[in-house]
């Protein structure tokens, strides 16, 4: 993607070289350009990974078509003749969810997203830390490239899951598991290390008059999902640590006394506590799940209020809204345990706190729904995928109530009503902000625009295919389905056939179902591949540095931004969603412009 040139009147200093432009950049723009590049690999990749998965659940014991000799090559005895083992079948799952979360989605948000737009909108010229910003992409990077490295040992990558209990991960005769966990650690350096970097630059580097409620929505959500990963990380990267001295050394932080697998006594010390690992994962990866979809909605946010062409409706409440959103959500994370046997007391606990916290969830999308009231609404690509996040969301939210109540918990657990679930919330959720948000800074970054055509035919299709990937999984978890069987479920249903609790033909029929829907899903993806880089060529270009007439900071400098962004520091003279004040000319007013310009005599 293209770069901040060097202006010539830019001192007397040398133009930097390659490898110190691109590749050992401190530019916040050039690093969040190779996170955005990295992460959405690592997306493709997790797809990738899924729709062998899917192939499996739909033709259980059939060999995946094209790639079966491929898989048979580096997977040996866990897909002979192509077809994917139980074992294969968990490495990949384990793999998906890891690299989906881990690599992908909690990357492009912060990583990309966060570091490209966060010194721009606050008007600095960079990071607080730029050096410290490469080189958390590089222990992201690193991290990656171990988790990767996982698929060709022998015995293939972690295949717990990505919650990766104990006893089982530990138990898994393979090293796979001690990848994972040595990649973890340096993934969650990575994040830690970004989160600084975040806070640091919103505090410290805001521009003159960028004061706290001027900031747009979006660095709000940004600054919310750092404090969380920077608190709740830490716990994970701790418990990752013991469970790796766990597997090597062969403690027993987290093991049982008293452990048998396949009716033998393990190795293991005994005395440890698989709950442990249970309490501290979650109590990462329940706010982990917020600092995806806080950004996702700061993104929505700055599309919406874009394209609306009036101010955002509630912007305080909003802000206040994300801050609470912060703090509870590192309050509710055993709602994933109500089945440990927590007892009453606690659970009334959480699913108390889990209640409290779908509130603020509502005011936010309340609040942008209200927005849209009386707008002009113009409906361009980015604004379509922002739209559509909204029932999306609130489908993934909706769904999430009776799964916080420990009653209706009990039977949904642990079910593809779970998956349905979370999917909502992170698929058409999460990622279609993340593709409004590519459409929408896209002529920020490059100067030119994404294709509209492709762009819709990309939305339409994405939008259509996740539904009928994700929606039959509620029924089919409420029909009793479990997760994570390796032929979907089939054997099963089959054991069963006429008993009370059995799964009818319809349920399973609905794998198929899926499976076609993942495939067209994976087709309607190529038009957007091919236009992010067609675009960058061919690509209609922007006729000023402020194509969709835009308020914020990011939009009142050079396309593209020069490498210090700013060529002056600007001053900031209003909130950042002044879309048809009256008494101005123009339906817009920059966080730039002063009182007296621009206003009409
Ligand atoms: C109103 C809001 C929400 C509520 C009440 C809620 C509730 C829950 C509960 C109770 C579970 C555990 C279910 C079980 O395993 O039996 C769960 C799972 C999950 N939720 Fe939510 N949720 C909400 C929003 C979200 C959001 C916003 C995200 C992500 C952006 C999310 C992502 C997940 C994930 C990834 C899991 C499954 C993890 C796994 O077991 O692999 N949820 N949710
Ligand atoms: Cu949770």
């Amino acid at each position: 993607m293209s770069q901040p040139e060097a202006h010539p009147s830019h001192g007397s200093h040398s133009e930097p070289g390659f490898l110190r432009k691109y590749v050992f950049s401190i530019d916040h723009k050039i690093i969040g350009i190779q996170y955005g590049y990295t992460s959405l690999a690592f997306m493709l990749f997790g797809f990738f990974l899924m729709g062998i998965m899917r192939w499996q659940i739909a033709h259980p014991g059939e060999a995946v078509p094209l790639i079966g000799n491929f898989l048979q090559t580096v997977f040996k005895d866990a897909a002979i003749n192509g077809v994917v083992s139980p074992d294969l079948y968990n490495m990949f799952g384990a793999m998906h969810g890891t690299i989906m979360v881990f690599l992908a989605v909690v990357p492009v948000l912060t990583g990309a997203f966060g570091n490209y737009l966060v010194p721009i909108q606050v008007g600095a010229s960079d990071m607080a830390f730029p050096r410290l910003n490469m080189m958390s992409y590089q222990f992201y990077l690193f991290g990656g490239i171990v988790m990767l490295a996982s698929f060709f040992i022998p015995g293939g990558p972690a295949q717990s899951g990505w919650t990766s209990y104990p006893p089982l991960s530990l138990i898994v005769p393979t090293d796979g598991q001690t990848y994972w966990l040595v990649g973890m650690v340096f993934i969650i350096t990575s994040s830690l290390l970004g989160s600084v970097n975040i806070i640091t630059t919103i505090v410290q580097l805001r521009a003159p008059g960028m004061t706290w409620l001027r900031l747009p929505f979006f660095i709000w959500t940004e600054f919310v999902a750092a404090f969380l990963l920077l608190l709740a990380f830490p716990p994970l990267e701790a418990a990752g640590l013991l469970q790796l001295v766990d597997k090597l050394t062969g403690s027993s932080m987290f093991l049982p006394t008293g452990l048998a697998v396949s009716g033998a006594a393990a190795h293991a010390a005994g005395g440890g506590s698989p709950i442990l690992w249970q309490h501290l994962f979650w109590f990462l990866a329940h706010p982990e799940v917020y600092v995806l979809i806080l950004p996702a909605m700061g993104i929505v946010a700055e599309i919406i209020a874009n394209n609306i062409r009036k101010p955002l409706w509630g912007y305080k409440s909003m802000v206040y809204a994300s801050l609470a959103l912060g703090f509870l959500s590192v309050l509710v994370w055993a709602h994933h345990m109500y089945l440990t046997g927590m007892g009453t007391v606690i659970a009334t606990f959480f699913q108390t706190t889990t209640m409290m916290v779908s509130v603020p969830s509502v005011i936010i999308l309340t609040c942008l729904l209200i927005s849209l009231w009386g707008g002009s609404i113009r409906f361009n690509t980015p604004m379509l995928f922002a739209l559509t996040f909204l029932p999306m969301f609130a489908i993934g939210g909706l769904t999430g109530l009776p799964l916080g109540f420990s009653a209706s918990d009990l039977h949904l657990h642990d079910t593809y009503y779970v998956i349905g679930h979370f999917h909502y919330v992170v698929a058409p959720g999460t990622i279609f902000a993340v593709f409004g948000g590519i459409y929408y800074w896209y002529p920020k970054m490059t100067g030119r625009f994404m294709n509209e055509f492709w762009g819709k035919v990309h939305f339409w299709g994405s939008l259509i295919f996740m539904n009928v990937i994700f929606m039959p999984m509620l029924s089919q978890g409420m029909a009793g389905m479990l997760r994570r069987m390796s032929d979907g479920g089939i054997n099963y249903a089959l054991s069963h056939t006429g008993a009370e609790g059995s799964l009818p033909n319809m349920i399973m029929e609905m794998n198929r179902v899926i499976l076609w829907g993942a495939i067209g899903l994976a087709i309607v993806q190529i038009p957007f591949i091919l236009n992010v880089f067609i675009s960058m060529r061919k690509g209609v270009k922007v006729a000023n540095d402020n194509p969709w007439d835009a308020t914020t900071l990011e939009w009142q400098t050079e396309t593209p931004p020069w490498v210090y962004n700013f060529r002056k520091e600007p001053v900031v003279h209003r909130g950042p969603y002044e879309y048809s004040v009256p008494g101005f000319s123009r339906d817009f007013t920059p966080q730039t412009e002063p009182d007296n310009v621009g206003a009409k005599h």
